[in-house]
């Protein structure tokens, strides 16, 4: 399988978390590729019309793409378990939605500062967009700490991804502050050896 890769992306960082975990991060090939939403530069627009990543070129279908389809196509074919089944599947599920919503956001205020000219920043849409991120950090400390502290699935690898991310293009926010349950889930992904494998360079 190739993978169209970039080590900033926490996107990929799931998928490659994944890999780690499951020990079969040998059986992928990264490619490096390289744009933004204005010049999709070496992005993978012929395996994903949308020009991201990640997205997966494999030997039994056409690529895959996004993150969460990846993610649960490997884990069907390595049987890694990171997907529990149902009930505690809907809640992963929902994780995951949040984690990645999260990364949505916050990766939307990045695209504001650095892609879009200076003249046309918009201050009370980049709020808007913490607004996201706050709110769902909140609700992951009020309602989730429990299912983070429960076995290793897909949903917390997301969170820990978009924890990351924020603290790699946000970390001016404090998000830690007022958080404590949350930050301790951080500090407990952070030791693992494949998100130690996985830290994003900058
Ligand atoms: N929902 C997608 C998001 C992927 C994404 O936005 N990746 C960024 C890199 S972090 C990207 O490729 N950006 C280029 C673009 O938006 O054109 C996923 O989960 O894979």
């Amino acid at each position: 399988m190739k993978l169209y890769h970039s080590a900033n992306s926490p996107y990929v960082r799931k998928v490659m978390i994944l890999l780690l975990e499951a020990g079969r991060a040998g059986e992928v090939t990264l490619l490096p590729a390289v744009g933004t939403p204005v010049d999709p530069g070496s992005m993978p627009l012929a395996q994903n019309p949308l020009g991201k990543v990640p997205s997966l070129e494999r030997d039994d279908g056409p690529a895959l793409y996004d993150s969460r389809v990846i993610c649960r196509y490997l884990d069907d074919r390595f049987g890694s378990g990171l997907y529990p089944a149902a009930p505690r599947l809907w809640d992963t599920l929902v994780l995951e939605a949040t984690g990645d919503g999260i990364l949505d956001a916050a990766l939307l205020m990045v695209y504001e500062s650095c892609v879009r000219p200076e003249e046309l920043h918009h201050s009370p849409w980049v709020e808007a967009q913490w607004g996201k991120v706050a709110r769902a950090l909140d609700a992951l400390e009020e309602r989730w700490l429990s299912h983070l502290a429960g076995p290793l699935c897909m949903g917390q690898i997301a969170v820990a991804c978009a924890l990351g991310y924020i603290d790699l293009r946000h970390d001016a926010r404090g998000w830690r502050e007022g958080r404590a349950g949350l930050s301790a889930f951080a500090a407990r992904m952070a030791a693992r050896e494949s998100l130690k494998a996985t830290v994003p360079p900058g």
